[in-house]
C-alpha cells in the first residue's frame, strides 16, 4: 500500500505524510463524537479521561482516576477511543489495515487509541520523546503510530515537531519516553526539525522512536487529534496486570 518513495521516506525518515484519509462526513462525525465525549452529553464509563493543566506545564499534569470529571472542552487527553464506536470505525479504516499488514502483519492490536488535544488558547508542553521502552511494559516495542488532525495543526496551535531519521538512533532511556537534557541538546536541534502542520483530515505515519514533542496553543480554535498505536497482536504484556490489547485487525494470537 505504501509507494517505494514511501517505504523508503519510512524507513529513511521514521514519518510519512499519508495526505487526506477521513472525508469530511467522518471528520465531523469524530469532531462531534469528541466534543460530546468531553461535555457529557455522550457518557461512556469505560473511557479515559485527563485534564489538561492549568499551568501548561508537562510536571504539572493530573494522572487522576482516569474518569470523566467536569463538562469541558479542556480535556488534554482520552484514551480507549476503540470502546466508541465511531473511532473504532476509523481505527479499522482499510487504509489503515493495508498498512498494519505491510508494515506489522496479518494479526494487529492496538496499545492505545488516544485524543490529544491542544484546547483553545492554553495545551501543555509536551517535552521530545519516544513512545517505547520498558515503562510500555510490552514484550516487544510497538513501531507504528497513525496519527490523524481532526483540526488544521498548525505550528501556532500546537501541532507535533519531529526529528526525521532519530528512529535510527534506537532507544534512547531503556524506561522510554523523555530524554535527557544532553541528549535533547545532541539529538533535537531546531533547524533539523520538521513541524508537522496538516490539514484537518490528514494523517501522518510515525515511526515510535522518531524523536517527537508539541507545544501550546497560542490561538482561539483547539487543536484536537487522534493517535493511534498499531501492534502486532502476539504482544504480550509483561507488567502482570493480565492486559490484552484488542485486537483490530485478523485473529487473536494466543
Ligand atoms: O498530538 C500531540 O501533541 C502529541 C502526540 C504524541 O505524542 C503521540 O501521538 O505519540
Amino acid at each position: 500500500m505504501l509507494t517505494t518513495a514511501q517505504r523508503e521516506q519510512w524507513e529513511r525518515d521514521g514519518y510519512v505524510m499519508l495526505g487526506q484519509v477521513a472525508d469530511d462526513a467522518q471528520l465531523a462525525a469524530l469532531q462531534e463524537r469528541i466534543d460530546a465525549l468531553m461535555l457529557g452529553t455522550a457518557p461512556n464509563e469505560q473511557i479515559w479521561f485527563q485534564l489538561d493543566s492549568e499551568s501548561g506545564e508537562y510536571g504539572d499534569l493530573k494522572f487522576g482516576s482516569g474518569r470523566w470529571e467536569v463538562p469541558t472542552l479542556n480535556y488534554r487527553k482520552i484514551e480507549k477511543l476503540e470502546r466508541d464506536p465511531l473511532f473504532l470505525a476509523y481505527i479499522q479504516h482499510p487504509l489503515f489495515r493495508a498498512i498494519t499488514r505491510e508494515l506489522i502483519g496479518e494479526n494487529v492490536s492496538i496499545y492505545r487509541a488516544m485524543f490529544m488535544n491542544k484546547p483553545a488558547r492554553r495545551g501543555t508542553h509536551l517535552p521530545y520523546h519516544q513512545d517505547a521502552g520498558s515503562q510500555w511494559s510490552l514484550d516487544r516495542d510497538p513501531y507504528v503510530t497513525i496519527w490523524t488532525a481532526l483540526d488544521d495543526a498548525t505550528i501556532a496551535n500546537g501541532c507535533v515537531q519531529i526529528i526525521p531519521g532519530s528512529h535510527r538512533l534506537g532507544l534512547l532511556s531503556e524506561r522510554g519516553h523523555t530524554i535527557t537534557p544532553e541528549q535533547e541538546a545532541r539529538y533535537c536541534r531546531e533547524e533539523e526539525s520538521v513541524y508537522l502542520e496538516m490539514k484537518a483530515g490528514e494523517v501522518v505515519l510515525l515511526h515510535n522512536l522518531v524523536l517527537h514533542r508539541s507545544g501550546i496553543n497560542t490561538t482561539d480554535q483547539p487543536r484536537r487529534a487522534f493517535s493511534v498505536v498499531y501492534m502486532d497482536a502476539a504482544t504480550r504484556d509483561i507488567s502482570g496486570r493480565g492486559i490484552f490489547y484488542p485486537v483490530v485487525f485478523g485473529k487473536p494470537v494466543l
